[in-house]
C-alpha cells in the first residue's frame, strides 16, 4: 500500500493531486487543516493537508493510465500566493525587532533585576546601620550608667571621708576645703584607698612639719608659756627644760611671772630643784630685764606666765609687756591649749592671744580625749605653726614633737 500526504490550497485541489498520483482508487484517509503560526499567519493562507492511500497492485494496473501531474501540481504549487518579497522581508525584520526587543527585554529584565538587587542590598545596608546605632546607643547608655555608677561611688567613698572628718571633730568648712583640693586628681574610677591616701596626704601637708625649739642662735633664747589656766604649761615647762638639759645637754634656765598664786612659784620651784637649773621670779618688765643680764650665760630660758582668761585683757596686757623686754629674734611663744577644750573657746583663745604677739602651738592632754579635729582647725584658722603635743602627767616622758602622720591617721579613723 501507498500512502502519501498531499498539501493544497483546499481540500478538493489536494484530492486533485492525491488522485492524478496515485489513481482515481485512492482512498482519502485523514484530511487536515493547517494553520499557519507566528507570525507567518499574517502572511499565509489556511492550506489542507490530506492522506491519501492506494493499493499497490491497482495503482501498477493503472499506471500507464496515469498521466504525468508533475506539470499541474507544478502549476497548483504555482497557483498558491507566492510568498510576497516585501512581506518576508517585513517578517524577517519583525523577528529580527522581535529579537532585538527579546535582547532589549532580557537587559531591562536584568538591569530590573539589577535595581531590585541594588535597592535590596540599600535596605540591608539600612538594617545593617540601624542594627548598629541601636547597638551603639545601648553600649552609650551602658557606658553612661557606668560613669553614673562610678561618679556615684566616688562620691559615695568621699561622703564616707567626710562623716569620717566631721566624726574627728575637724569643722566642716575645712573638711569641704580638703575634698575640694583633692576631688580634682581623682579619677572617676577611684578607690576607697586612693582616697584616703590622697586626703591622708593632704592633712599631713596641712599640719606641716613642727616647728621645734631652735638653738642654733649665739644668743640666749627666750621661749615664753602662755595659755589658759590648768591647760599644763607649767608641766610642759619641766618636760621641755627636763629633755633639754638630760638629753641635748643645754644650758636651761628657768623664769616664772606667775605670782599670783603661791603655789605656782613653788611648783615650778621644784622641778628647777630637781633639774638642777636656776629658777628666776619676776613681778614686772624690769625684773625682766635684770634677769636677762644675769641669765646672759644659758642657752635656753624657758619663761612661765600665768593663766588668764583671755577676756581679761589688762591680764593679757602685762604679759605683752614682759615679752617685750626681749627682743623678737632672741624669743618664741608657745601658746599652750588644751585638746579637750572645745573649739568655740579655742577660738576665742587663739585670737585673744594674736592680738599679743605671733605664737606656736603647743596641744596638751591628747591622753584625755579620743578626738584631735580642734589641733587641725585651731593650726588652720589661726596659720600658727604647731610644734608639741603632751599627752600625760608624767615628766620628762609625756611630750613630743607634733607628729603629722599621726595625726592624720587619727582624723581618718586610723589608729594612733
Ligand atoms: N592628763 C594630762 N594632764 C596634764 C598634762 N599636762 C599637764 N597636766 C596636768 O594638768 C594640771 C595642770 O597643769 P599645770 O602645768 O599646772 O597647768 P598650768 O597651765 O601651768 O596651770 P596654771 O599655772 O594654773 O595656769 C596638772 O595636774 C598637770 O599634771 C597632760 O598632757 N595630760
Ligand atoms: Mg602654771
Amino acid at each position: 500500500m501507498i500512502v502519501k500526504k498531499f498539501l493544497a490550497s483546499t481540500e478538493e485541489e489536494a484530492v486533485l493531486l492525491a488522485k492524478a498520483e496515485l489513481g482515481d482508487n485512492v482512498t482519502i484517509m485523514n484530511t487536515k487543516k493547517i494553520e499557519p503560526h507566528g507570525f507567518s499567519r499574517f502572511f499565509k493562507k489556511t492550506s489542507v493537508e490530506i492522506t491519501a492511500a492506494v493499493d499497490d497492485n491497482i495503482r501498477e494496473e493503472k499506471k500507464e493510465d496515469i498521466p504525468d501531474f508533475s506539470k499541474l501540481q507544478q502549476a497548483i504549487q504555482q497557483s498558491q500566493p507566492a510568498p510576497d518579497s516585501k512581506a518576508a522581508k517585513k517578517e524577517a525584520d519583525i523577528e529580527q525587532l522581535i529579537r532585538a526587543k527579546q535582547v532589549i527585554l532580557d537587559d531591562e529584565d536584568e538591569s530590573v533585576q539589577k535595581e531590585n538587587d541594588r535597592v535590596d542590598i540599600e535596605q540591608r545596608l539600612t538594617n545593617l546601620q540601624d542594627l548598629l546605632e541601636k547597638q551603639l546607643n545601648t553600649k552609650r547608655e551602658e557606658e553612661k550608667e557606668e560613669k553614673e555608677k562610678v561618679v556615684d561611688q566616688k562620691q559615695a567613698y568621699l561622703d564616707l571621708i567626710r562623716k569620717q572628718l566631721i566624726d574627728s571633730e575637724v569643722e566642716a568648712c575645712y573638711v569641704e576645703q580638703i575634698i575640694e583640693e583633692i576631688e580634682g586628681s581623682l579619677t572617676n574610677n577611684t578607690t576607697l584607698d586612693n582616697i584616703l591616701a590622697n586626703v591622708y596626704q593632704k592633712i599631713v601637708l596641712k599640719i606641716g612639719t613642727p616647728h621645734l625649739i631652735d638653738l642654733r642662735t649665739k644668743r640666749t633664747k627666750y621661749i615664753f608659756f602662755i595659755g589658759p589656766t590648768g591647760v599644763g604649761k607649767t608641766t610642759t615647762i619641766a618636760k621641755i627644760a627636763s629633755t633639754m638639759k638630760l638629753s641635748k645637754k643645754t644650758k636651761v634656765a628657768l623664769i616664772t611671772s606667775d605670782t599670783y598664786r603661791i603655789a605656782a612659784v613653788e611648783q615650778l620651784k621644784t622641778y628647777a630643784n630637781i633639774l638642777g637649773v636656776p629658777l628666776k621670779v619676776i613681778y614686772s618688765p624690769e625684773e625682766m630685764e635684770k634677769a636677762k643680764e644675769e641669765l646672759s650665760d644659758f642657752d635656753l630660758v624657758l619663761v612661765d606666765t600665768a593663766g588668764r582668761s583671755h577676756n581679761n585683757h589688762e591680764q593679757q596686757e602685762d604679759i605683752g609687756n614682759i615679752l617685750r623686754t626681749i627682743p623678737e629674734g632672741e624669743r618664741e611663744v608657745f601658746l599652750v591649749l588644751s585638746a579637750t577644750t572645745k573649739y568655740r573657746d579655742l577660738v576665742n583663745i587663739s585670737k585673744s592671744y594674736s592680738e599679743i604677739c605671733k605664737y606656736n602651738l603647743i596641744f596638751t592632754k591628747l591622753d584625755e580625749t579620743d578626738t584631735v579635729g580642734n589641733i587641725f582647725n585651731i593650726h588652720i584658722l589661726t596659720g600658727a605653726p604647731l610644734s608639741y603635743t603632751t599627752w600625760g602627767q608624767n615628766v620628762p616622758d609625756d611630750i613630743g614633737k607634733i607628729d603629722a602622720q599621726k595625726i592624720a591617721k587619727q582624723l581618718l579613723g586610723g589608729n594612733s
